[in-house]
């Protein structure tokens, strides 16, 4: 039989609500336990050395399990990094393990680990675009992933996966497709640094209630019948397979739980879309604005 191919993933995590990998454990197919244990693909298994979340050790052992991954496996290990990187004083806002008794900012963590790595993987809204944590007024001055990555001169290949948190697909998806067919071409990725496969299509297109957008019928509070676009509704700025693809194992999606699209996948979240509950400046799309 062929030898299973091993994939080492280091996950960092930077400033972030945590939100991310427990979206990422709630996978329904495949489920986390597939990813893990099992061969997610046949003949290739991911295994995860280093999740703070989910690992049961602790203290200087992790963090040298961590270090002497990167330097076993240089070049040959995908990073998954999610959270924003706070710069401000050096980074001492957030940090992780020590070095000859210091403080390792998460900043410097993120740029060795990335300099290193085969692929990066930057996961959730802020590590792929600063999201939350960089919101205004960023007292910490974090930045993204790839702004970290820009400032440093560090060029290793990266793929975004917003989303706040992010649909366990996305993630899953990008992994094995990474896994299947190397890292994905120019062509698959858009402007954002985001996969086409996920995020090409605006949820505005597909959402369910669009008919009401077309006949004008708007949602005057959120339990109401209608389109929810005056009440903040982005999904018209907003690109991600949500309506198609559901939450939660295909239960459900925000709006069609009469929330709405709070527009959590783009660049910009949250400063760009607030006020949340508020509706978006008209944006030039065909039929949209049209209410007014
Ligand atoms: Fe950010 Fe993810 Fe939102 Fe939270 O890790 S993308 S705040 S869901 O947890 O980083
Ligand atoms: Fe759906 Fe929002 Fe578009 Fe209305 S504005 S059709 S609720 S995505
Ligand atoms: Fe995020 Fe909008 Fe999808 Fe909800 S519908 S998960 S806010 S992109």
């Amino acid at each position: 039989m062929a030898k299973t191919q091993e994939y080492p993933v280091i996950w960092l995590q930077g400033a972030t609500c945590t939100g991310c990998p427990v979206s990422v454990l709630n996978s329904v197919s495949p489920t986390i336990k597939n990813l893990l244990i099992d061969e997610i693909l046949p003949g290739k298994h991911v295994s995860l050395k280093f999740l703070a979340t989910v690992m049961a050790g602790s203290g200087e052992q992790v963090i040298t399990a961590m270090e002497d991954t990167c330097k076993q496996h240089k070049g040959g290990y995908i990073l998954v990094a999610e959270g924003a990187i706070p710069t401000r004083s050096n980074g001492r806002y957030c940090s992780l393990g020590e070095r000859n008794g210091a403080l390792v900012p998460i900043a410097d963590r993120a740029a060795e680990l990335g300099s290193d790595a085969l692929a990066v993987i930057a996961l959730g809204t802020c590590a792929a675009y600063g999201g939350i944590a960089a919101a205004a007024p960023n007292a910490s001055q974090a930045v993204s992933v790839p702004e970290l990555f820009r400032s440093k001169g560090i060029n290793t290949p990266l793929i975004n996966v917003p989303g706040c948190p992010p649909h366990p697909d996305w993630f899953m998806g990008t992994v094995a497709s990474v896994l299947l067919m190397g890292l994905p071409k120019s062509e698959d990725v858009d402007e954002f640094g985001r996969l086409k496969s996920f995020y090409g299509s605006l949820i505005h297109e597909n959402c369910q209630r669009r008919a009401y957008y077309d006949e004008k019928k708007f949602a005057k509070k959120l339990s109401d019948e209608g389109c929810l676009y005056e009440l903040g509704c982005k999904g018209p700025l907003t690109h991600a397979d949500c309506p198609n693809r559901l939450w939660n194992g295909g239960a459900n999606w925000c709006v069609g739980c009469g929330g709405m699209c709070i527009g959590c996948t783009s660049p910009g979240f949250p400063d760009l879309v607030s006020p949340i509950y508020q509706k978006a400046p008209d944006v030039g799309l065909p039929n949209i604005g049209a209410s007014k």
